[in-house]
Order: C-alpha cells, then sequence, then structure tokens
C-alpha cells in the first residue's frame, strides 16, 4: 500500500502539480486529495481522450508535465491523442498517466474488467510507454526515475495502480444529494410502467446495477435490458441503433456522468431517432459510483440543449408527485422527446453486479 500523498509529492517534486482525468474508483483517494485545489490545476474532464489534450495543452503553455488520471478503461479513448499527438514520433509531449488497472491478473473483477486488465500491460509496451506497477514506495522511486527520464526525453510515462493500493485516509467527498427523486421509487415506477415488448439499454455505472436488483426485488419482469457494463458514453448510440430497426419502445437510461462523456451521440440521436427512442437522463450530478465527483450537469440548461439538439419536447421531473403520470406521459409521447429526471444518488448498498452477460443479451434479443 502506498500513501496518496507519497505519490503525490513525488510528482511535485518533479515540478507536475497540474492534474486532470476522469475518475475512477481505485483512484477514489486521488480524487478526495485533488477536491481542494484550484480550477487552475484540476480539472475533471468528461473523457480521457480530452484529459490527455487538455494535458498537451498544459504543457505547450507552461512546459510542465501534466498529470492524467483513468481508469484502465478510459485508456481506449486517450490512445487518439496519445498517439496522434503526444507520441515521440508526432510533437513529443511528455504526460504522466496514472491508470486506475481494473482486472488486473491479480485481482478478481468483473469480466468487462478482466478483458482490458489483461491486456493493458500490453497496450502500454506497444505503445512504448515505460511503466511502473505502483504496490510499495520502492516503486515510487522506480516511478521517480522513469518521470524523470520522460522529462528529459519527452516521453510519455504511466503508472499502474490496483485496487486497494491507495490508502484510505480521512479525506472523502462529502456525498450531497442535490436533487430529490430516490432512484429506487422511480426504477421500480417505470418498471411497473413497461410493457413486455419494452426494451432498456442503460448506463455504465449505477443505474444498470439498479435496475438488475429493483427487478429481481419487487419481482418485476417485464420488459427487458441490455447493461451497459462498460463502454461508457455509449448507451445512447446502442440505444439508437437498436431503435432504429423495431418499434419496440427503446428507453435509454443515461447517467449523467455518461451523458457527458460523448455528448455529440446525443446530437446524433437528436437528428437520426424516431419517436419510439425515449431518451431518459437520470441527473444526480455526480459520478456517483466512483465515489461522488461532480459532473456540473447541474449548470446546463438542458430543456435549451437537448432541443438544440433535435429533440422536440423537454420533460423534467423534479420530485416524487405526479412520477407515474409525468412518465407515462413522456412514454407515451408521440414525438422524439428527451427526459431529465432529478434523482438522489444511490441509496441501496451491495448492489449486484451483472454477470452472466451472454445469457442477458440473448434475453434482451429474444
Ligand atoms: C471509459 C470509462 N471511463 C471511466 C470509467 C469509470 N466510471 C465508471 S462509472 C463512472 C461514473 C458514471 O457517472 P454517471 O453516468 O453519472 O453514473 P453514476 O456513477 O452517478 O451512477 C465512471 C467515471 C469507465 N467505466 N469507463
Amino acid at each position: 500500500m502506498i500513501k496518496i500523498s507519497s505519490l503525490i509529492s513525488v510528482l511535485k517534486k518533479n515540478n507536475s502539480n497540474f492534474f486532470t482525468g476522469v475518475p475512477d474508483s481505485v483512484l477514489k483517494e486521488l480524487s478526495f486529495e485533488l477536491q481542494s485545489k484550484s480550477k487552475k490545476s484540476h480539472i475533471i474532464a468528461s473523457n480521457e481522450g480530452s484529459a490527455v489534450s487538455i494535458g498537451i495543452g498544459h504543457y505547450l503553455s507552461t512546459k510542465k508535465i501534466p498529470c492524467i488520471y483513468m481508469q484502465n478503461s478510459g485508456l481506449s479513448n486517450a490512445l487518439n491523442p496519445l498517439i496522434s499527438i503526444a507520441h515521440p514520433k508526432v510533437y513529443a509531449i511528455p504526460l504522466i498517466l496514472i491508470i486506475g488497472w481494473r482486472g488486473s491478473p491479480k485481482i478478481k473483477d468483473e469480466p468487462q474488467h478482466n478483458v482490458k486488465g489483461k491486456i493493458t500491460e500490453k497496450l502500454l509496451k506497444l505503445l512504448n510507454i515505460k511503466y511502473t506497477i505502483i504496490r510499495n514506495n520502492k516503486d515510487l522511486k522506480k516511478f521517480d526515475k522513469q518521470i524523470k527520464n520522460a522529462k528529459k526525453n519527452k516521453v510519455i510515462v504511466a503508472c499502474l495502480i490496483e485496487q486497494g493500493t491507495l490508502e484510505k485516509n480521512n479525506k472523502k467527498i462529502n456525498k450531497k444529494d442535490f436533487f430529490k427523486i430516490d432512484k429506487e421509487n422511480f426504477f421500480k415506477t417505470l418498471l411497473e410502467i413497461l410493457d413486455n415488448k419494452s426494451k432498456i439499454v442503460s448506463s455504465t455505472g449505477y443505474n444498470s446495477r439498479e435496475i438488475m436488483y429493483i427487478r429481481n426485488k419487487y419481482q418485476l419482469k417485464k420488459s427487458k435490458d441490455f447493461y451497459m457494463v462498460g463502454g461508457m458514453g455509449h448507451t445512447s448510440s446502442v440505444a439508437l441503433g437498436y431503435s432504429l430497426s423495431t418499434n419496440k419502445k427503446t428507453i435509454c437510461i443515461d447517467g449523467d456522468g455518461s451523458f457527458l462523456m460523448h455528448l455529440g451521440s446525443i446530437k446524433t440521436a437528436g437528428n437520426f431517432a424516431n419517436k419510439n427512442f425515449k431518451y431518459i437522463l437520470l441527473n444526480n450530478n455526480t459520478h456517483d459510483s466512483v465515489g461522488g465527483q461532480s459532473t456540473y450537469v447541474k449548470n446546463i440548461d438542458l430543456e435549451k440543449l437537448s432541443k438544440s439538439l433535435g429533440f422536440k419536447k423537454f420533460y423534467s421531473i423534479k420530485d416524487n408527485k405526479n412520477l407515474r403520470k409525468s412518465l407515462k406521459k413522456f412514454l407515451s409521447g408521440n414525438s422524439l422527446n428527451f427526459l431529465e429526471v432529478k434523482v438522489t444518488n444511490s441509496k441501496i448498498k451491495n448492489l449486484p453486479r451483472p454477470e452472466n452477460l451472454i445469457y442477458i443479451k440473448n434475453e434482451f434479443m429474444k
């Protein structure tokens, strides 16, 4: 184990004091530590490619190496600017990557993480990125040397951090409920209303796990789900692709972090979706499932945004009063509409995780 302060002090010693990234549960302690930093030195990015690019811009203006943090699933989002801009054979921009290593061969994890976990080191090797697996303070010394080398030779350097490596301390993000609707009540109501033919495509984070839990708890078996266990930000695209070749109601349940990650997809849906595509944004204004970091979605005028992206009507449900009635109205709407539901953070402890993915897919496709 290592203290987060020890990692940060290695970075500081190397004059790297600018952080940008997408939150990850493995790196929660880093997020907790960074929350007191100003906008000038810490930016929560909407996706990992943007984080790398913000870091590149930082280097261009300061000559200092930025620290870019991400979960290894996001490494694929980061690849484009890493390879096509920052790579030593392109612009040679030095960067420090701090990567949360889900599915490392040492640790039992979910199927989607196991696949990425197994190839994470190979990906870094393929990119010629030197890295350290940080498990103790000795590893930090090795990482320090690699950073010095990266500075000198203008190359990218990375560290891999497994679940449980960062020591917990008393710092936390004070998880705040910005909004009122209890998610359990929302999902229960939705699953009660939907008919047998309807399909749900739900996002990474707590949404999919909560739907699974609530179906089981209340034995609500109508309609079928496709859980986006990975591919964060692509929920609306999967739902769009599904909905175009069917008349079945296709309900896209998105989280606000997921909505922002590839916001352009919502414009694609706005252009091309039919009225059977039902987009529901569950807005809690946080990356609830990875530590409660803010998404800042509450500052967006979603009515103006959704309408300008091509949705005809905008609905927002703020409290439990008329929840059922409003949901029914939205679902039976005769045009392409956008629904925001202002929800609390998740209150359910020990949520299940989708495991039998092939079975889930086959049921969904029936
Ligand atoms: C590409 C990618 N980057 C980061 C993550 C880590 N991650 C998992 S869930 C999540 C937050 C999702 O936020 P939101 O959609 O608001 O859902 P909530 O956590 O509030 O349930 C993040 C960042 C991931 N799974 N994939």
